[in-house]
């Protein structure tokens, strides 16, 4: 009975599915949307109006998050460049990957799983231009992995891996015709000297070649704004001239007293002296960065209503990592702190009802979800070795978005720093593992809804011991998830005891 009812089925699945293999085409090409992802490098959420700053302007950023989706509470799992762009690539955290500074670089059988790889894979047009960040090599020991796993994949190689390459070497540069940019970049250099406008145009040229390529297309750009050097573009100079910042209420080294020592011990502390010798000019330079790149949003989106591409266009707007700026006496990022892992996510799909869109979504999200999420846009099933989730559910049924927590991590750096955290909607808890003479492992909790600024450790106060316990949970349930899914490549096995909480001293 239950074999004929199976036979059955399939028999009307495949009278369901009978359609000439043309008409499928152009089913699959009208339905998948295309996709931008635009991805800004060190932008911490507080600098963004929507976000909550009335000190910016970023009217194109604000105008997407009105008729898009703004995910309030998004972290980047691991708040440095290259291990976090791999996590991008991915969905996977840091430890699963494998990939970073110090650590190592990509394997080709991670990367043939990537998004780029595997929407290319699936008839998309594929376009990627801007700082990649990472390194893609054969094996394990192969050559190019290179002092610090090397943050730069040659040329050959993305012009294989993507339809259109335009990406750039290392850090790649602010001058347009840099020798560190693309030539396909560089071509701009004339009218727009600085680079962060050329990506805007660079798009409008590449939607051109994807609407004659006949398929839905994928484009990523990695913009350097707001990285070091702050070297804005000077047509923008007039936004903030003269413009004197209020500094946020976690500013400075007096407000770090009560943070775990071992945050206290890298270079985000000891360096970076210039947002304490001059935090204005310091914020000025990083906020025009990020106006910049608000302008070659709104050059983007008028390339797409130029090529009627706008009705059927996903963009999502994010950032590889946040920035401290002063928090805490803090520059830089690497720490899992609100301002150094929290970046701005913006979803913005045409296609959805008003009903959701120009609304905000407060659960916890990181950068792991954008490959998945990805992934869901273009029709395909999210891989199950990915760790983190599309977030199209989260968009249309809030109620039902079943996870609660993520990890946050930082294995990069000096010993002190390497740490292990787990963030909520409501609450985060910190584990610094590292000891000396002078500190012993460290635990930090702070109800981050009710204290953005990270003001008060709740870790040693009696009546959240229930808080604390309830937490220790979560960290402890993510610590398996490592220990269980963790690269044997690279030394990441090394921090799995590490983060044990509960490891005999
Ligand atoms: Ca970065």
């Amino acid at each position: 009975m239950k074999c004929s009812m199976t036979t059955a089925l399939l028999a009307l699945l495949a009278c369901l599915t009978v359609v000439s293999p043309a008409t499928q085409v152009v089913a699959q090409a009208k339905d998948r949307p295309n996709i931008i992802f635009l991805f800004t490098d060190d932008q911490n959420d507080l600098s963004v109006g929507c976000y909550g700053n009335d000190q910016v302007q970023t009217p194109n950023m604000d105008k997407l998050g009105a008729e898009g989706i703004i995910f309030t509470n998004h972290y980047n799992t691991t708040a440095i460049c290259m291990a976090s762009r791999a996590t991008v690539m991915t969905g996977q955290y840091e430890y699963r990957v494998g990939c970073n500074f110090s650590h190592g670089p990509m394997y080709a059988s991670s990367w043939a799983r990537s998004y780029p790889m595997l929407l290319r894979k699936a008839g998309y047009f594929t376009g990627f231009a801007g700082k990649f960040g990472f390194n893609i090599v054969d094996k394990p020991g192969a050559k190019g992995a290179g002092r610090g796993g090397g943050g730069t994949l040659a040329h050959e190689k993305g012009e294989a891996y993507f339809d259109v390459w335009a990406g750039g070497q290392g850090q790649t540069s602010y001058e347009t015709d840099g020798k560190n940019n693309h030539q396909r970049i560089k071509q701009y250099a004339d009218r727009y000297p600085h680079v962060t406008r050329a990506y805007g145009a660079f798009a409008g040229d590449f939607f051109k070649q994807a609407k004659a390529s006949g398929k839905p297309f994928c484009l990523s750009i990695s913009f350097k704004s707001p990285h070091l050097p702050f070297t804005p573009d000077p047509a923008f100079d007039h936004v903030y001239a003269n413009k004197t910042y209020r500094k946020p209420a976690n500013y400075g080294v007096k407000h770090a007293a009560h943070l775990a020592p071992q945050s206290r011990t890298g270079r985000q502390y000891k360096s970076y002296r210039f947002w304490v010798d001059d935090y204005q000019k310091s914020i000025r330079g990083y906020n025009q960065l990020i106006h910049g790149v608000d302008v070659a949003l709104g050059m983007i989106r008028k390339a797409l209503a130029e090529q009627g591409l706008s009705d059927n266009t996903v963009i999502i707007f994010t950032s590889d990592n946040g920035y401290s700026c002063g928090a805490h006496g803090f520059g830089g990022k690497v720490l899992p702190y609100e301002e150094a892992s929290r970046s701005p996510l913006i979803i913005y799909d045409p296609r959805q009802p008003a009903s959701q869109r120009g609304q905000r979504r407060d659960a916890v999200t990181g950068n792991i979800d954008m490959a998945p999420t990805i992934f869901d846009l273009a029709g395909l099933d999210v891989p199950q070795h990915m760790d983190g989730k599309s977030l199209l559910p989260l968009i249309r049924e809030p109620k039902r978005w079943p996870r609660e927590s993520i990890a946050l991590m930082n294995m990069w750096g000096n010993a002190g720093i390497h740490t292990f955290a787990v963030v909520t909607r409501d609450w985060k808890y910190i584990y610094w593992p590292y000891t000396n003479d002078q500190m012993q492992p460290t635990e930090e909790l702070f109800h981050v809804a009710n204290d953005r600024m990270e003001s008060k450790n709740l870790s040693t106060v009696a009546a959240h011991a229930d808080d604390l316990k309830r937490m220790r949970a979560v960290y402890d349930e993510h610590h398996t998830h490592m220990r269980h899914y963790v690269t044997k490549f690279n030394k990441y096995t090394l921090f799995v005891p590490l983060f044990d909480r509960q490891r005999k001293k």
